[in-house]
């Protein structure tokens, strides 16, 4: 949102109703129970920044409000604001959060060019290849297919589709480090962890070495307490 859309009534109505004075970054975040809403969690409190939290669900009519759709015209979650920026897409969302709230004791952030590519690399593959081009589909067809369609054919294929491409990981995953990036936790570590753990829960049955790193990056803090929050309603669905 900026001025050439003449949002200054979004900005008064919408964005100055939802300040919290008492926050020191002036931060809010839209969304909970699924795991798209998990990962801006999980980062928010993994750099130990407070937020405000509007916990509003998928397809509970929430993100079809006049206000919210004002917030993301695309009306899904999450959404963040910062001041008065705004921002959605959970990978966006986590990489903006990591830079502009670097905290290099917690969270790797790449200081150049070639290795903010490395890192964007990964976030973009588990992003487009694990999440939209294998465990969303799956969920519109299968859990959503009420609304989406049911397609048997397509759900069996995203399946291998993702097996397949996390096997493809697994060199990375598998090796000498705790991460993706070495010893610390990093954007694209939260975008695949969060599709394992969808993946565990749509039955999907994934090798040691995926168990492994489950194992070993489920035992951080921040994530527990992400999932607490996040999921402190029982959640309707992962995704
Ligand atoms: N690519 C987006 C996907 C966001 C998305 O699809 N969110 C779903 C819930 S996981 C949603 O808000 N759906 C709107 C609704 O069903 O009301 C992201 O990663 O943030």
């Amino acid at each position: 949102m900026d001025s050439r859309n003449g949002c200054q009534a979004f900005y008064r109505n919408v964005l100055g109703g939802t300040r919290a004075p008492n926050m020191v970054h002036d931060l809010t975040l839209w969304g909970a129970g699924t795991s798209r809403t998990m990962r801006a969690h999980w980062m928010l409190l993994e750099l130990e920044l407070q937020y405000e939290f509007q916990p509003i669900g998928s397809r509970t009519g929430e993100t079809q409000t006049r206000d919210f759709r004002l917030l993301n015209p695309r009306h899904k979650i999450p959404v963040l604001r910062h001041r008065q920026f705004v921002l959605t897409e959970s990978a966006a969302i986590i990489q903006y959060l990591s830079e502009t709230f670097a905290n290099p004791a917690q969270v790797y952030v790449p200081q150049d060019v070639g290795n903010r590519a490395r890192l964007n690399e990964w976030c973009y593959f588990v992003i487009s290849e694990l999440d939209a081009g294998s465990l969303y589909i799956m969920r519109r067809h299968e859990g959503l297919k009420q609304t989406y369609g049911e397609a048997p054919t397509a759900v069996e294929a995203a399946k291998k589709y993702f097996i397949h491409n996390l096997e493809a990981m697994a060199s990375r995953v598998g090796g000498n480090d705790e991460y993706l990036f070495g010893s610390r936790l990093s954007a694209a570590d939260i975008l695949l962890m969060t599709c394992l753990d969808w993946a565990g829960s749509a039955g999907i049955a994934f090798s040691d070495t995926f168990s492994s790193y489950q194992q070993r990056v489920g035992r951080r803090p921040a994530y527990r307490a992400a999932l607490e929050r996040n999921f402190a309603q029982p959640p309707i669905a992962r995704s």
